[in-house]
């Protein structure tokens, strides 16, 4: 982002009044707080998807620059404002006004797409489409004396360039995570300009890189807002449950009076309310003891309380669980018991045979339910970057752990100090967003990375940076291992250094699928660890097309060897002692354009149900499975 400034995480400490505790110490300001403070958005405008909006979502026009023209002169000399797409020009009364004049776009009047939407969902011509896109939308702003304005966008893929009224705002990279712009005193009654450019692709210096085993859904794929708050506002809060029985909040206030301001936060179904007064920097940590009567989150008893936070003229209210989340030697432990994931993968791509990754809260319902009563799940990986804000929320409602994970796929470039910067930047984002989420129990910095000094380091930074921003989960990656055959038997040891940094190992396995090994082999593969942590399978999976079958010969591509291989891998896994969860490759069968045969056709086919829904054999396979694991 072009807009940042030095922001310190962590509230000084502050005198706290509560009602039915007794009154805590604060927790100390962790002293390596200070290096993260760059990589912090400079507006998290926590909750901002239940502050009252303005929405500019609906439809906006959208104008193809697969030259990139709007950005530069034809010697690719950049433009400033004044003269490029995001200038403020009514183009058609221009050309009127004035017969020399003319431009070789036009905006206002270009076709309309519905946001929030990729694309690629809004002409068969975009399908393949991977650029620069200029958005445009008028809209009124009715004048809110005293407040504040932020244009807000849930994400955009991949690069965002944005432009109002003729002012350029800002620049944001990332295609997963939120980001604002203040916009204060820059809006019109009515007939406000608001153009967006968003270029879908991506360098070798990206996070993630150009090649990756998913769809690049270019545009504007989550909400865009207009959000007002009062002059001092509350930025961003932290409020959890931790594992020495404590309700903890952080509060950070925005604006000039953020300075001795009083903050209250209240849960009224415990009676429970934090005081106390924010510091020369806006911030204030509260706690208190957990009051008897809290229902703790969990998959099974999903409970969420109403939240209030208030801070002068400014109130939030979220709905936040409070659930503890550890490890004890090889197991994960929720809410001081062991428990078992029984989960499954999914990429952020709703059922249906035309996907344009529009996440409203039924397509994220309708995924998760499959996951949750379907599968008997309690888990979902979230792969492989940021997913909605409505998904996380649903898997607060609905009682569903989630593995949350940056985009650092395969080979992003690890020694380049901006790619660094570029990742870390997505895990501030992430966590800010997120770290609220009961569901939210585990921060992944990276998928099947290849180990070198390089990645090491760059992972390093990654995993240190999640546990200063959010000491209160797990840290971890899914990871490669490598594969041997002693006495017959397939051979697996577990020492990547990374884990050193990490909570819960995580491992893609998919013998059976990829590589030499046999099927037939794979329940007897021994499992080796060189740490005392608990496991996860991240991955393991087979591709068929639904409705192919062989009852007899069970080729690949049939549902029968996609159910096989599912029965071999986890008789394979019941034999790890170190195991404490399961993600198989995944729910749904999702676009990737590098799968081309027969069967796929532009699709990893690897989902226990079809683009569809339809349920494989497979689905039913891990259903039973989890169904006695739940059993337990
Ligand atoms: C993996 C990747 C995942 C791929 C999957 C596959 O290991 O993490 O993104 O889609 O394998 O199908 O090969």
């Amino acid at each position: 982002m072009t807009m940042r400034r030095h922001k310190p995480l962590f509230a000084a400490v502050f005198t706290i009044l509560i009602t039915t505790a007794p009154v805590m110490a604060a927790p100390a300001k962790p002293a390596d707080n200070a290096a993260y403070a760059a990589l912090v958005p400079q507006f998290v405008l926590v909750n901002a998807d239940r502050r009252d909006v303005l929405s500019l979502s609906g439809p906006w026009h959208y104008s193809v620059d697969p030259y990139k023209d709007g950005m530069a002169d034809f010697h690719g000399k950049p433009y400033d404002v004044t003269k490029g797409r995001g200038s403020d020009v009514n183009v058609e009364q221009a050309m009127k006004n004035d017969p020399d004049v003319f431009y070789e776009y036009d905006l206002a009047r270009a076709p309309v797409g519905t946001v929030p939407s990729a694309w690629i969902g809004y002409s068969p011509e975009l399908r393949y489409y991977n650029g620069l896109m200029w958005y445009q939308k008028s809209f009124d702003a009715p004048a809110k004396a005293g407040e504040r304005q932020f244009i807000r966008f849930a994400a955009a893929d991949y690069k965002t360039m944005v432009y109002l009224n003729g002012h350029r705002l800002g620049e944001h990279e990332g295609g997963f995570t939120p980001f604002s712009f203040e916009v204060t005193g820059l809006l019109r009654p009515t007939g406000n300009n608001l153009v967006v450019a968003v270029d879908s692709e991506r360098t070798p210096d990206s996070v993630p890189t150009q090649v990756t085993d998913w769809e690049t859904y270019g545009g504007l794929i989550r909400d865009v807002t207009l959000v007002s708050t009062p002059q001092t506002f509350i930025d961003d809060d932290f409020i959890r449950l931790t594992t020495d029985g404590q309700i903890k909040a952080d509060v950070a206030l925005e604006g000039d009076a953020r300075a001795g301001q009083a903050v209250e936060v209240s849960v009224p179904a415990l009676k429970l309310t934090l005081k106390g007064t924010t510091g020369a920097d806006g911030r204030v940590s509260l706690s208190a003891a957990a009051p008897k009567g809290l229902k703790r989150w969990s998959p099974d008893t999903p409970t969420l309380y109403d939240v209030t936070v208030k801070a002068g003229a400014d109130v939030l209210t979220d709905r936040i669980g409070f659930r503890t989340i550890e490890v004890k030697g090889t197991q994960i432990i929720l809410n001081g018991q062991p428990i078992f994931l029984r989960g499954i993968c999914l990429h952020e791509e709703e059922f249906g045979p035309n996907p344009s990754r529009r996440i409203t809260p039924e397509a994220s319902r309708a995924l998760l339910s499959e996951i949750k009563h379907g599968l008997n799940g309690n888990y979902v990986r979230l792969s492989h970057y940021p997913h909605s804000e409505v998904t996380t929320r649903m898997a607060d409602e609905m009682g569903l752990l989630v593995w949350s994970e940056i985009p650092v796929y395969w080979a992003v470039k690890f020694g380049n100090p901006d790619t660094l910067k570029t990742a870390q930047t997505m895990l501030a984002e992430n966590i800010l967003r997120d770290r609220n989420r009961a569901s939210v129990v585990i921060w992944s910095v990276a998928n099947e990375t290849p180990i070198s000094d390089a990645r090491n380091s760059f992972l390093t930074a990654l995993a240190r940076e999640a546990k200063a921003l959010d000491g209160s989960r797990l840290v971890s990656a899914a990871l490669l291992t490598g594969t041997k055959t002693i006495d017959g038997h397939i051979d697996i040891t577990i020492d990547d250094p990374l884990i050193h940094e990490l909570d819960v190992m995580a491992v893609n396995t998919y013998n059976g699928w990829y590589g030499n090994a046999k099927i037939a082999d794979v329940p007897a593969t021994v499992w080796h660890s060189s740490f005392n942590k608990p496991l996860i399978l991240s991955e393991f999976g087979a591709e068929t097309l639904a409705g192919v079958h062989e009852p007899e010969r069970q080729g690949r591509f049939t549902e029968e060897y996609q159910a096989k291989y599912y029965v071999n891998t986890l008789a394979m896994a019941d034999k790890i002692p170190f195991l404490a969860g399961l993600s198989p490759w995944i729910l749904k069968d999702f676009r990737s354009p590098r799968r081309q045969n027969t069967w796929q056709q532009g699709w990893n086919r690897k989902g226990v149900e079809s683009e569809n829904g339809e349920r494989k054999q497979a689905f039913f396979v891990l259903s039973d499975y989890y169904w006695k694991k739940a059993g337990e």
